[in-house]
């Protein structure tokens, strides 16, 4: 017997929960504006470098303005213990089984925090290509980043997560050479998915170019 599908239902739950984050990502992004406090989100797969790249930038950015980060992981505080060490407030979301950050995680996060009392809020998402391109944070500026050593196809088979970004960061650069890394490519790659996008390439470990993607966080700061 040929019963009703089930699929048309399930989309319409899933239409309804991103309804439901965009309507809180607004409210987020309006206690952000009210609160003069400027939000960065940082996607990638599990590994390209976030963490190490926002060590190294907090580092730098607490002498300059008061700093914090949330950061999203499925489990462990590991990334929030690191973080910790540029001695900036950090909170770890534990996610559980979801593979991206949700505006509500993000407003449960930020309770007991006072948002005024912050000029830059910095959110790394959990490792993941595809499922944080669909969640709006509220966020100013959305970074996404690939790493040398995944290869430069990655913006031709995830398009939306470097559809939804700002701004693409290629990192580990230190390790091109031994990964033959094609940058032309992989700039031809970012183009052709989002045409005029803003790309930096840099090693938090070498510090290669980042200079440049400082003085970018902040002039988008002060914009
Ligand atoms: N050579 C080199 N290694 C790097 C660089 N950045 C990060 N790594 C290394 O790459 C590995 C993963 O870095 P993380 O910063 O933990 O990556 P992540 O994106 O935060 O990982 P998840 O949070 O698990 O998704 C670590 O072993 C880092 O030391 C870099 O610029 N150059
Ligand atoms: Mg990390």
């Amino acid at each position: 017997m040929n019963t009703t599908p089930r699929l048309p239902r399930l989309i319409e739950v899933r239409k309804n929960v991103l309804k439901q984050n965009d309507l809180l990502a607004r409210a987020l992004r309006e206690r952000y504006r009210e609160a003069g406090v400027f939000v960065v989100s940082i996607v990638s797969s599990p590994g390209s470098g976030k963490t190490t790249l926002l060590e190294k930038t907090l580092t730098q950015f607490r002498f300059e303005c008061r700093v914090a980060a949330l950061v999203g992981d499925l489990a462990t505080d590991n990334d929030a213990a690191r973080l910790a060490r540029t001695e900036v407030p950090v909170k770890q979301i534990t996610t559980g089984t979801v593979c991206h950050l949700e505006a509500a995680m993000i407003e449960h996060a930020l309770e007991g925090w006072n948002l005024a009392a912050l000029d830059c809020l910095f959110i790394e998402n959990v490792g993941n290509l595809v499922c944080p391109s669909s969640y709006d944070l509220g966020e100013d500026l959305r970074l996404t980043l690939m790493s040398v050593t995944e290869g430069e196809d990655k913006p031709l088979k995830y398009p939306t997560i470097f559809n939804t970004a700002d701004a693409a960061v290629i990192t580990k650069i230190d390790l091109a050479a031994a990964v033959e890394f094609d940058s032309k490519a992989a700039y031809q790659n970012i183009q052709s998915v989002r045409p005029g996008m803003q790309v930096f390439e840099l090693s938090a470990k070498s510090g290669q170019g980042m200079d440049e993607w400082l003085q970018f966080l902040r002039r988008m700061k002060e914009e």
